[in-house]
């Protein structure tokens, strides 16, 4: 194994790459050929940016000479990104001076054995001093962002492989993290380790500008930051299953996730016929065997708001929920409703009931004062129908960040903040009882087709989709950190990451 420290202030594309033949001179764009393969190193680095009042604790303390790790705590960075702009410290924001990069790089065993490959570290571009070490080896130094530079570490490399190499024909490796818990399910309670757990987070989407739904590493971080700065401990994966690496992260974070599969839409009664069965069966069954190995994933969604009222229905999901539960023993499933608890036919089936409501939104809209009777209803009669732990697992307020009125006024930040509160009195209430999570509609603003109900999109996130908060933004995450806190779920490794719960963010 290669391990590869690159100090900059910030790297941007790095990549590996062997080729048998040597270009005297040149600074060639690397492309793959038959004789040329890459190995991209973008992706999560670890990093430490040096507060010391020298900056150069890094050089005196030789941080290069053992893994980053070992000398003191260190965030994940993304990479090519700028790490100004993905934190949620304000020290970084500002940060001027070293910073440090750490990568552990597998390489192909070709390049490590066969001595004839040239084996070259190549950085697409480093602001604004870089000095690059690998295996603790000072290899390459280079000033001035925006343009690559690179160095032949076939030595560095070949040397260290062919002495760690253990005798005996090796023909696959794969390696896994894993995690150990339990999960269970009471009449009250839901329980990770044998531990009373209590969800408070979000509803996310993958979405943002320009790139709309898809994979983005500066994103994803971004995001798991604002999760943090939040003290949100889970959230679901409304509504389908997200990229691998989310999961991953969540692992690694501690976040809890309620996985959930893309039946949206289940709205009309000619749905629940025998094809669309087998097809969501089908679908839970890649959704499982995808995601089952993440310790993070302590249940399935099969569905969101179907309209569960109907008796076909009914059968639809206790054949959904039945073979879910058969594909993974280990897990509660639920679906998320939206039906009235007199007419539910699903809910018998779940091990959560997990409940939709926008009261003062959809419902009575304007009238914040009905909230707390209506929301007190809603879990007393659902609690004395099923006994069963319930999850308030969508309510929010659509708001356009800068509108304010007060008295508050729909679409005002007020507004969303008003209805949070409200929501929250009846939430502190039952949350000793039986309430066992709450989760914001939404994270973030996301886009949607145009419709008159939507304004640019869906607006009910506390953070802009520019991952800007609005004032819900702060009053959530004081009740967050406040339940934290309280119920002192682990933190450590988010702690760990956090560089300083810092007072201006
Ligand atoms: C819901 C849905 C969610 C919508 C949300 C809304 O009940 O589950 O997909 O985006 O309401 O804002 O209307």
């Amino acid at each position: 194994m290669a391990r590869g420290l690159a100090v900059a202030w910030a790297v941007l594309g790095p990549l590996l790459w062997g080729c048998a033949l040597a270009l005297q001179g040149g600074m060639l764009y690397p492309r793959e050929s038959p004789s040329r393969e890459r190995k991209e190193l973008d992706g999560l680095w670890s990093f430490r940016a040096d507060f010391s009042d020298n900056r150069r604790r890094g050089f005196e303390e030789q941080w290069y000479r053992r893994p980053l790790r070992e000398s003191g705590p260190t965030l994940d960075m993304p990479v090519p990104s700028s790490f100004n702009d993905i934190s949620q410290d304000w020290r970084l924001r500002h940060f001027v001076g070293w910073v440090w990069y750490e990568r552990e790089v597998i390489l192909p065993e070709r390049w490590t054995q066969d001595l004839s490959t040239r084996v070259v570290l190549r950085i697409g571009s480093a602001h604004a001093y870089a000095i690059v070490w690998v295996n603790g080896v000072d290899t390459l130094e280079h000033e001035g962002g925006y343009l690559p530079f690179e160095a032949d570490i076939s030595n560095l490399v070949q040397v260290r492989l062919t002495a760690q190499m253990s005798p005996g024909p090796v023909s696959d490796f794969y390696t896994l993290p894993v995690g150990i818990r339990t999960v269970a399910v009471t009449e009250s309670q839901f329980l990770i380790n044998g531990k009373p757990f209590y969800f408070h987070g979000v509803n996310k989407h993958e979405d943002a500008d320009i790139r709309g739904k898809g994979f983005d590493w500066p994103l994803l971080v971004k995001d798991f930051n604002l999760l943090r700065w939040l003290g949100a401990n889970a959230f679901r994966t409304s509504h389908y299953p997200y990229a691998e690496e989310v999961l991953q992260m969540c692992d690694r974070y501690g976040i809890v996730v309620i996985d959930e599969c893309p039946g949206v839409g289940l709205a009309l009664p000619q749905f629940f016929n025998n094809m669309s069965l087998q097809n969501h069966m089908r679908v839970m069954e890649e959704v499982v065997r995808r995601d089952k190995n993440h310790p993070a994933v302590v249940m399935w969604s099969v569905a969101n708001e179907p309209a569960s009222h109907l008796e076909s229905a009914g059968y639809y999901l206790k054949m959904v929920i039945a073979h879910t539960k058969a594909l993974d023993p280990s897990r509660p499933v639920t679906f998320v409703t939206n039906s009235n608890y007199a007419a539910d036919k699903g809910a018998p089936y779940v091990d959560v009931i997990c409940l939709n409501s926008y009261y003062s939104w959809y419902h009575d809209y304007g009238h914040l004062e009905l909230i707390q009777q209506q929301l007190t209803t809603q879990f007393e009669s659902w609690y004395k129908t099923y006994q069963k732990p319930i999850i308030q697992s969508e309510y929010g307020a659509e708001t356009i960040v800068g509108f304010h009125q007060d008295p508050p006024l729909m679409f005002t930040e007020e507004y969303q903040k008003s209805l949070l509160e409200q929501y929250h009195v009846v939430l502190d209430q039952k949350r000793r009882k039986y309430v066992v999570g709450e989760l914001i509609w939404n994270f973030a603003d996301f886009m949607t087709e145009q419709s008159p109900t939507r304004v640019l999109g869906n607006k009910k996130g506390v953070f802009t989709r520019q991952r800007q908060p609005k004032s819900a933004a702060f009053l959530l995450r004081e009740r967050y950190w406040k339940i934290a806190n309280e119920t002192r779920y682990p933190y450590s490794i988010a702690k760990s990451q956090c560089l300083e719960n810092s007072p201006f963010t």
